[in-house]
This record gives structure tokens, C-alpha cells and sequence, in this order.
């Protein structure tokens, strides 16, 4: 048969944007070409879309992968030239796999992009877009759907699912700017007395890793807040628990597997571990080292979690696992995860016997299986 064609979108307006160009590199290295092309789509910092040429082999750098700007050899197109051409593919890519959807085209398969892989967050950094974006075009895509990846990024969107599932999490509250201009003294004394000090207070939306801080007491309380409102609208304060921090990789749609567990250990606590992975900042002990009975539990409560959040493809389910007793709470789910081959995810899947190519493979199965169950649902639009 063909190959199957894989349209890689990378890059964009986050803060992200350079480790999604090595992401992209890795993922573009590690592909079978006997079985895929590639189609590359490089988002600028500015927003602009840049398609670049069918890959038939993987490139050899980042700068390669830069097209329509000036790391890319040879290109000199800039803006507004490059942007209208660099989406005009990916529409009519979306086009022509939406009409060889129905019957009358079924003859002629216009189809220029069989799965569209993202590996950068939202736009604006808010989650779901890219995915709603292709759904509205009626491609199959890797990885979470819009529900799943809008909850992945909203803390309190996130908790109130996972309190819904039943499972265990550590105390929280949450509110809105405008809660907290109308209600601010109600606001910090229920806080005090659900959750104490020292508590974590977090801008609800996941994609920036600024506006987090650590409360010991009201003073740091209200600063923190009020760092953490210049963020997002929403806040999140979070019971402090003194643990260890365990994940589980997800992989997946109706039936999801766990991988082994893996532990994140900050690099001054590491000396007694036997170390396997390291990225300078922390250590990652893949398998974790845990009694199997909570192995067991935390790889069930992960593909709880995947499934709370209406998951698909995969994610990346992260607990704490309180030192005093042992007892285990889902901390967030990540749907998408650091993901070179030396990342936390790929890793744990490859302690649990999956390779990074085969990690590719299977995720590329998933995206098509969930199309075509989706193309099963009676939209009520008739004919
Ligand atoms: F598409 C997948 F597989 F679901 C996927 C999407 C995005 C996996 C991992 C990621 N991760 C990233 O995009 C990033 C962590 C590199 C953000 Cl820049």
C-alpha cells in the first residue's frame, strides 16, 4: 500500500517554541520512512504558518525545519508571502480529506494528509484550538481532543473531573479574579481553614510555568494571588503534602495502558538512588522505586484520570505519594508531554518494552482508530 502521510506541526507562539522545534527534529528522526512521509509545518514566533517540502528522510537539524525565516538555507520568503502559502496546504489537505469523506468523492481521493500530528500547545496558548481546528476540517490528529487537551490545560477545570471520578486529590480551592476583587477576605479565610500553610497558589491555566509560588503565611498568601492573577483569570491554591512525585504514561483511546511508574527527584535528594535518566535539573528513576501494591494502584489510577478527562491517544498522569502514609493523589494529567526521546513519557514506555519508534507507530493507529469510529456518529444533519 501507500505511505501514510504525516503532517507534523511544531513550533508557534509559546514559550515552548524552541523545545517543540527539537521535539520535532527527534520525532522527524525516529520515523520509519518505509511506512511514513512527512509533511512539516513550522509555526513561527509571530504566528505565521510555513509549510515545508514532503520528507521522504529526516532532516539532520532544527535549523532545517525553520522554513520561510532565515535559519533556513536558500529561503528568503518572508511574512505575509510565506503565510498565505505556508496554510493553503493545510487547508486544502483538510479539504480534500473531507470530501473523500463522502460518498459522491469516494472515487476521487483528493486526500494530501492522512494524520495530523501536533506537537506544540494552543495558539494562545490556550489548549484544544489546534485540535478544534482540525476537527472542524475532519482530519484525524494525534493525541488528545479538544475536551481533553482544554481540560489538560486548566487546573480547575481538571480537578473538578477528577473529584467527579472519585479520585483522590490534595485539598484545593479555586476562584476567579472577579471573585476575589468582590469576596477577598471569605476567599483567604476559607483557605486558611481548609488548607493551612504552607499552601501552593497557581494561575489555573497549565501552559506557563510563571505566576507560581509557595504561601507560609497571609501576607505571602495575597502577593502570590495577586502574582498569580496577572497570569489568568482563574487561581488555584493547593494543600502543601510533603511527597514523592510519581508519573504513569498513558497510551491509548477507549482501552488505555499504564506503563511502569517513574519518580521525579529533585537532583539534591538523588545520591542514594541508582540513577537512570537525568536532565540536569532533576533525576528520573524509571521503574519508580515503590512496593508493587502501589505500583499497581497508581498505574489504575492513571487510566482513571486519562479516562475522567475523556483522553485519547495518550497522556502523562503525575501523583503524590505522601511520605508519612503512603497514600496516593492524582497531582495533574499532562496530554502533552516533554516528548524527545529522553523525556519522562517516551522513557517510561520504553522501561515498559515500547520503543520511541513504536511509541510513533501506535499513537498514529490510535489517531486513525478514533476518525473512523468518530465517522460511525449520526451528526443529525441527514441527507
Ligand atoms: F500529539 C501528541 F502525541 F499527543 C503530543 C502532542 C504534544 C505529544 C507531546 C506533545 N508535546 C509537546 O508538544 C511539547 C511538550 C513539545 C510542547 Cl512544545
Amino acid at each position: 500500500g501507500h505511505k501514510v502521510r504525516v503532517g507534523l506541526v511544531y513550533g508557534g507562539r509559546s514559550g515552548e517554541h524552541e523545545v517543540s522545534l527539537q521535539t520535532a527534529l527527534a520525532v522527524l528522526k525516529s520515523f520509519d520512512y518505509d511506512k511514513y512521509e512527512l509533511i512539516p509545518f513550522y509555526i513561527s514566533k509571530t504566528g505565521q504558518w510555513h509549510s515545508g517540502p514532503l520528507l521522504q528522510a529526516p532532516p539532520s537539524a532544527v535549523a532545517e525545519l525553520q522554513y520561510g525565516t532565515v535559519n533556513e538555507a536558500g529561503s528568503e520568503d518572508g511574512g505575509l508571502q510565506a503565510q498565505s502559502q505556508g496554510l493553503q496546504p493545510v487547508l486544502r489537505g483538510m479539504q480534500g480529506s473531507a470530501l473523500a469523506a463522502t460518498e459522491a468523492n469516494a472515487g476521487a481521493d483528493e486526500r494530501v494528509i492522512d494524520v495530523m500530528f501536533p506537537l506544540l500547545h494552543g495558539t494562545f496558548g490556550e489548549d484544544g484550538t489546534i485540535q478544534g481546528l482540525f476537527e472542524m476540517a475532519g482530519m484525524p490528529y494525534v493525541g488528545a481532543g479538544v475536551l481533553a487537551s482544554a481540560a489538560g490545560m486548566d487546573k480547575a477545570a481538571m480537578k473538578t473531573m477528577f473529584a467527579q471520578a472519585g479520585l483522590p486529590q490534595v485539598g484545593y480551592r479555586y476562584f476567579t479574579r472577579f471573585h476575589w476583587k468582590r469576596d477577598r477576605e471569605s476567599l483567604l479565610t476559607g483557605i486558611e481553614e481548609s488548607l493551612g500553610y504552607p499552601c501552593f497558589v497557581k494561575p489555573a491555566n497549565l501552559g506557563s510555568s510563571v505566576g507560581i509560588s509557595k504561601a507560609r503565611d497571609r501576607e505571602e498568601l495575597i502577593a502570590g494571588i495577586e502574582e498569580a492573577l496577572r497570569y489568568d483569570r482563574k487561581v488555584v491554591v493547593e494543600e502543601f503534602v510533603d511527597a514523592r512525585e510519581i508519573e504513569v504514561a498513558v497510551l491509548g483511546n477507549d482501552e488505555p495502558r499504564a506503563s511502569v511508574p517513574g519518580e521525579i527527584v529533585s537532583s539534591h535528594e538523588f545520591y542514594d538512588y541508582k540513577a537512570k535518566y537525568t536532565d540536569g535539573k532533576s533525576v528520573m528513576v524509571i521503574p519508580a522505586d515503590i512496593p508493587p501494591e502501589t505500583a499497581q494502584a497508581v498505574r489504575e489510577m492513571a487510566v482513571r484520570a486519562f479516562l475522567a478527562i475523556d483522553g485519547s491517544g495518550l497522556c502523562r498522569a503525575d501523583f503524590f505519594l505522601r511520605k508519612s502514609d503512603g497514600a496516593l493523589f492524582i497531582n495533574e494529567v499532562n496530554t502533552m508531554p516533554g516528548f524527545t526521546p529522553f523525556s519522562m513519557y517516551p522513557l517510561m514506555w520504553k522501561e515498559s518494552g515500547l520503543s520511541y519508534r513504536e511509541l510513533l507507530d501506535e499513537l498514529i493507529r490510535l489517531a486513525i482508530e478514533r476518525y473512523e469510529e468518530k465517522q460511525s456518529i449520526d451528526y443529525g444533519v441527514g441527507e
